[in-house]
């Protein structure tokens, strides 16, 4: 995407205080092309506290008020590619959340309109109809969790029947966790067709917390789509990730990505097929080998049945596909909310200004106590 990737324009691709980064590539020339200000950097509030609490007295007051402010750090490069722009975003929150996040713009790719093509898209205009057609995006990330020895495991939410121990004969339900180790790469392919389990939860066996819980990664994903043709059609050979929510893998050196660009030019036999990481079946618990982390190509989708709203443009509002990765026990939350107490102030925020945070902390907040 190197050699698509142009200029960005200061107030409107990126905010007017962002930082600008030229980008090179090799594509197509006998040596570096700079594209200049292709990358830039910058601060985004988020709109929502990361935090807050504020601590009621129940008497018309509050004991003490304390908040930290959401912002993001945000890397953004774009593609242009033909009619289409995508705008790829990387995002890294002072909670230690990692998010990877593309937006679609640019103009539609529209046909000639007739009656019979509302079927498959709305009008756009006098002769024009908006397809449907779906962009297929996918993420191939080597994670190592304190070190490359990682396992795999899905976590959902089930319910059990108990009795009530206060109360003789009554029953009660309520929820428990339901781990599900994912030992082998076929259990760790989470197919389309169902829906994905709630948790998915890449940590390392040997490296706890204090309270004995493994070192973890929670991955988030989010994608609007199904599936893009049926399982085994020709063209689908081309984009077998595709056919997964996520699917982890163990990571081979020859096995460096999960497509190819060269598959647009050949879907029916492609460079590369990703069905093949996975058909093997390896084992990828707790895998030791150094430089052999697992790789999970995350998968999301973005569907448009382009509709008037997206004419001329389509609207990013619901082209958000991305993916997110928490940290679980890790860098938690913030934790550098200044808490003052004052006690001659009614109001937050009538004492407490938002100050300068020590150097270790993220961000800036501030907090009041009042009686
Ligand atoms: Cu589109």
């Amino acid at each position: 995407m190197g050699a698509s990737s142009y200029e960005l324009a200061r107030g409107v691709d990126c905010p007017e205080t962002a930082a600008f980064l030229d980008a090179h590539h090799l594509l197509d020339a006998d040596g570096p092309v700079r594209f200049p200000n292709a990358l830039c950097v910058f601060e985004l509030p988020t709109g929502v506290p990361l935090r807050r609490h504020f601590d009621s007295d129940f008497q018309g007051g509050f004991n003490f008020y304390a908040g930290l402010e959401g912002r993001a750090l945000v890397l953004r490069t774009t593609s242009t590619v033909y009619n289409y722009d995508y705008i790829w975003d990387f995002l890294l929150y002072p909670n230690g959340v990692l998010e990877a996040k593309v937006h679609a713009t640019g103009y539609i790719h529209a046909t000639f309109y007739t009656p019979e093509g509302r079927r498959y898209g709305s009008r756009v205009h006098s002769h024009l109809l908006g397809n449907i057609h779906t962009h297929l995006v996918h993420y191939k990330v080597d994670l190592d969790v304190a070190g490359s020895g990682n396992s795999f495991e899905t976590m959902d939410i089930g319910f059990e029947n108990i009795s009530n121990p206060w109360s003789a004969g009554a029953r009660v339900v309520q929820p428990r966790l339901q781990r599900e180790p994912r030992r082998r790469e076929r259990d760790a392919a989470l197919p389309l067709a169902r829906p994905a389990p709630r948790y998915l939860l890449f940590s390392n066996p040997r490296r706890r917390n204090r309270w004995g819980h493994r070192r973890t990664f929670r991955l988030q994903l989010s994608s609007h789509a199904g599936p893009v043709l049926p399982r085994g059609w020709r063209e689908e050979r081309g984009v077998t990730w595709a056919r997964y929510h996520l699917a982890v893998t163990r990571r081979h050196e020859n096995e460096p990505s999960s497509s190819s660009m060269y598959s647009q030019n050949d879907p029916w036999d492609p460079p590369v097929t990703f069905e093949s990481f996975i058909r093997d079946n390896e084992t990828i618990e707790d895998q030791v080998t150094p430089g052999c982390p697992k790789q999970s190509p995350g998968d999301t989708r973005m569907s448009h049945g382009d509709t008037r709203g997206d004419f001329p443009s389509p609207r990013w509002g619901h082209t958000e596909p991305g993916v997110s990765v928490w940290f679980i026990g890790a860098p938690t939350r913030g934790g550098h909310a200044r808490v003052t107490r004052d006690k001659h102030s009614t109001r937050i925020g009538a004492a407490g200004q938002c100050q300068p945070s020590p150097p270790a902390s993220p961000s800036c907040a501030w907090g009041v106590t009042a009686v």
